[in-house]
């Protein structure tokens, strides 16, 4: 698989394939590994990775026709560049359009793009999409980042209390966060929406900060010990070794009129060691 590596001057580090624009790993600088990636994920081609950042785009999940999570995440994006910046950063920028495999599943002409921006302590990943056709272009979309976590059962995220969300697992459509603080405890799946302030996600040994813009969800996943044994891409007990927390438009799918374009960020930034 073709993967470009990018390194800052300070050091930090984020590696992506251009299968699926798919970031595989960010160390930040000074850091470790901040990115899970399950170690019995499949790497083939037109297979979905299991870890990292897949892009959700344009269905998120089966609220739709498409295959799961959309076609993006399984395709070959076309890099566009990628190297040092000015101050020091490192940079790399992928697109993707329409084929005729898009065209046969979803009949939209489209680019889209995924920067990513790798430096000090932060990640940063900035997903547009523009509507190259001549009528409206309605999709959802989500960074589905799963972060590396060293024990599930240590692991607190603060930052969505008084959000509604739907729970996936119940299926139940509009609950209430009151807690201010959520323990990850067993299979979680709730999709959070009108998201405003940063998430963070606290571990006993450091504290990660989640940034987002131009998405108005948040998904928190964690399979748990039952499902996530079902899941055969997913390393022996991974579930204790992961967290997705998914900046993501689902609810209120992004519409765009010809020529118009849409962005998406997720900044993830080390606020402590
Ligand atoms: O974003 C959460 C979710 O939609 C879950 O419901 C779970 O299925 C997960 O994504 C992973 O999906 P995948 O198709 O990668 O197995």
């Amino acid at each position: 698989m073709d993967k470009v590596i990018l390194q800052a001057r300070d050091g930090a580090r984020a590696e992506i394939v251009t299968h699926g624009a798919h970031v595989c790993s960010w160390v930040p600088a000074q850091g470790s590994e901040q990115l899970f990636m399950s170690q019995a994920s499949e790497w083939k081609e037109g297979v979905a990775i299991r870890g990292g950042v897949p892009i959700v785009f344009p269905q998120f999940s089966n609220l739709g026709n498409l295959p799961k999570h959309g076609f993006a995440r399984t395709a070959i994006w076309r890099l566009v560049r990628s190297g040092q910046l000015e101050q020091g950063a490192a940079q790399a920028v992928f697109e993707l359009q329409e084929s005729a495999a898009s065209l046969q599943i979803w009949p939209h002409v489209f680019r889209a793009e995924m920067m990513v921006t790798v430096a000090e302590q932060s990640l940063q990943l900035d997903f547009s999409v523009v509507n190259n056709g001549d009528s409206e272009l309605r999709f959802q979309a989500a960074l589905h980042s799963y972060f590396r976590v060293q024990d599930i059962q240590q692991t607190r995220v603060h930052g969505l209390g008084g959000l509604n969300y739907r729970d996936t697992v119940t299926g139940e459509d509009s609950c209430h966060q009151s807690d201010q603080m959520l323990q990850i405890v067993g299979e979680v799946d709730s999709i959070y929406t009108d998201v405003v302030s940063d998430i963070v996600i606290k571990q006993p040994h450091q504290v990660l900060q989640l940034r987002q813009s131009g998405f108005t969800d948040a998904v928190v996943w964690n399979p748990g010990a039952e499902k996530g044994a079902q899941l055969a891409d997913l390393e022996r007990d991974g579930f204790r070794r992961m967290l997705c927390v998914e900046a993501a438009s689902i609810m209120q799918p992004v519409v765009l009129a010809p020529s118009q374009v849409w962005s998406g960020m997720q900044l993830m930034s080390i606020l402590t060691k």
